[in-house]
């Protein structure tokens, strides 16, 4: 077991103790008023990967002393608890800068006590909260003082390198060679195990569990529906093809040593053709082959934020997004604030078109036409709207205490015409946007109504073109009977408020496992909507199948094997941005 991974036990346990542990803690860089602890779990999620690397230990003489053993310990607990807020570099994310410039200034006893008791702005009590000794904070507030290990930058070689074609693009079928109902297949993240399920839609059996990267991420579809891309927070990129007779893993890259995102070329004539993934670190984005992950194109992110112009060492790449509109990949960089519609029609010739919009990029989809991708500036409060026909900014929308969408929900509002909904993370409303420029001017990129729901800690809104309901899920909520049940609200008649389902005690688990409920997900028809009950690794997790237009118990999908099921992925959702 290495280090990382014994520290992510620790953090498990932990989780299962405290329901809206997510991982580790987070600082909001200008918050004027004291944050919860919801919004301050955010960010740092799960202990970064990148502390399993080599680093060097670049001596700072004005710092105090440490021994080897010292440093190395406190990197561990650095990348497990502040790397996520503070940047790899410490250069500052939604966390504080803690360069050495600030920190040698701040001097050991001023930090000791920082660490130790926090602040209002969203530090974490580490030292009276009992995660870190009296001893650890000292090692941390002396570790904080030495210069930032680097750690090492992954490029053309690396990836050469953990590239591995199992089966060659020759060797594949040339059509479909399985039963399967492809259109109606989810792929389902079992976060801890590191793999994803194959659930067959209609008969809700497990098809097949495939191995993927460490803590994997997301799921996303190629434009022909054929080939299924999954990522691991460790970079590890699985491309699975669905139409061989058995769904199968039939090429694996790592693209750095940090990530989240993978998407796949959408527009008329390149479907299929590429496949794009983004890293935290390094902080990058590569295009590759869409049948081989053979990588072809590496572009840094690196470079100034929209606001103050300073230069960011480490810009991690958010949501990625295939245009309708163009050949272009819309890719967000998180610390930067910048959006880059990256044309592909000729890579030696790149061109990238760099929208300016907030800092702190995260999550985000497209409007119901498929032009508009909004998304979240999260710790900006703001979703940021643009025309990716145009690849311009629309709008930069104010919207409530840390949006956070997933995709976002699709609908037609009965007084506004269409809008697109986030809920937030760091409060309990629901903010509708009117999305159409053309018929409902007045409305465009406003924010046209605001629903309250159960309460903060929402991560993920979902609705379907043929459903009347509008779902919101409450997963990081402090309290228990809000973190395991769901909101559901009649598209029709919004201001009737909500219906709360309990869908954690539907799924009849009789475990003390924290149950969050996470991720609603349509099933092809649009008439069946599927939740997580996530749970611990070393409890029991369930799938919870709701009739849409009954909200009624439709089915419990439980299985020894679906371990920390989070994100869920219907094949033909997934493959044309049904939301
Ligand atoms: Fe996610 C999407 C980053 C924690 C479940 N998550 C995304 C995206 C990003 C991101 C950038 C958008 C990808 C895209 O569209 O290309 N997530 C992060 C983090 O940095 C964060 C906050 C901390 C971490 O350590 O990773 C984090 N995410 C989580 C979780 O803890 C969740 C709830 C459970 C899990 O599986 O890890 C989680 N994130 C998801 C899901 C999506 C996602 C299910 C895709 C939603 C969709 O409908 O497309």
């Amino acid at each position: 077991m290495t280090t990382h991974r014994r520290l992510r036990s620790t953090a498990i346990l932990l989780a299962a103790s405290l329901p809206l542990a997510l991982g580790s803690a987070c600082a909001q860089e200008d918050a004027k008023k004291p944050i919860s602890q919801v919004e301050q779990s955010y960010q740092a999620g799960d202990s970064s990967p990148v502390g399993d690397t080599a680093m060097h230990h670049n001596i700072n003489p004005k710092a105090p002393p440490m021994t080897k053993e010292e440093f190395e310990k406190a990197k561990n607990i650095y990348f497990q608890r502040c790397a996520g807020c503070h940047g790899v570099l410490r250069k500052g994310a939604t966390g504080k800068p803690l360069t050495t410039d600030k920190t040698l200034a701040s001097g050991t006893e001023y930090l000791k006590v920082f660490i130790t008791y926090g602040s209002p702005g969203g530090m974490p009590n580490w030292g009276t909260s009992g995660d870190l000794t009296e001893a650890e904070v000292d090692m941390m507030a002396r570790y904080v003082q030495q210069e930032p290990p680097v750690p090492p930058e992954w490029g053309m070689k690396e990836m050469m390198a953990s590239l591995k074609i199992s089966v060659p693009p020759e060797q594949r079928p040339t059509k479909k060679m399985n039963n399967l109902d492809l259109d109606n297949l989810f792929s389902v993240t079992l976060r801890d195990a590191g793999k994803i399920a194959l659930i067959d839609g209609k008969t809700k059996k497990i098809v097949k569990i495939l191995p993927t990267g460490y803590a994997v991420h997301i799921s996303r579809m190629s434009k022909s529906g054929r080939y299924l891309y999954v990522i691991g927070r460790d970079a590890r990129i699985n491309l699975i093809d669905l139409w061989m007779a058995e769904p199968t893993n039939v090429a694996e890259i790592k693209v750095g040593l940090e990530a989240r995102s993978v998407e796949t070329s959408k527009y008329k004539g390149y479907e299929d053709k590429y496949a794009i993934a983004g890293t935290y670190w390094p902080p990058q984005f590569v295009i590759m082959d869409g049948d081989t992950l053979n990588p072809l194109k590496i572009v840094s992110t690196r470079g100034s934020t929209v606001d103050t112009q300073e230069y960011h060492p480490e810009p991690r790449v958010a949501s990625i997004v295939g245009s309708h509109y163009n050949p272009e990949f819309i890719v967000n960089a998180k610390e930067t604030g910048k959006i880059m519609a990256v044309n592909y029609s000729d890579l030696k010739n790149l061109k990238i078109t760099i929208i300016d919009a907030a800092r702190f990029l995260h999550d985000g989809g497209f409007d119901s036409t498929g032009r508009y991708f909004m998304v979240a500036a999260n710790a900006s409060n703001k979703i940021a709207v643009v025309d990716t026909k145009e690849d311009k900014l629309a709008a930069l929308v104010d919207v409530g205490k840390i949006p956070h969408p997933g995709r976002g929900a699709n609908f037609v509002h009965p007084k506004f015409g269409p809008v697109w909904a986030t809920s937030d993370l760091g409060d309990e409303f629901i903010s509708l946007i009117g999305t159409d420029p053309i018929k409902h001017k007045a409305q465009a990129w406003k924010v046209v109504q605001t629903l309250t729901g159960q309460g903060s800690g929402s991560l993920f809104i979902k609705t379907h073109p043929k459903s009347t309901n509008l779902w919101v899920d409450t997963p990081l909520n402090p309290e228990a009977k809000i973190s395991q049940s769901v909101a559901v609200f009649d598209i029709k008649n919004l201001d009737k408020g909500f219906e709360i389902l309990p869908i954690g005690d539907w799924a009849d688990l009789g475990d003390d496992g924290a149950r969050r409920i996470v991720q609603p997900e349509y099933n092809v028809a649009g008439d069946e909507v599927w939740f997580s009950v996530w749970s611990a690794k070393d409890k029991n997790s369930a799938l919870v199948v709701v009739d849409d237009k009954t909200r009624k118990l439709k089915a419990v999908i439980k299985d020894p094997e679906l371990i920390t099921p989070t994100g869920k992925f219907n094949v033909f959702n997934t493959q044309h941005d049904v939301y």
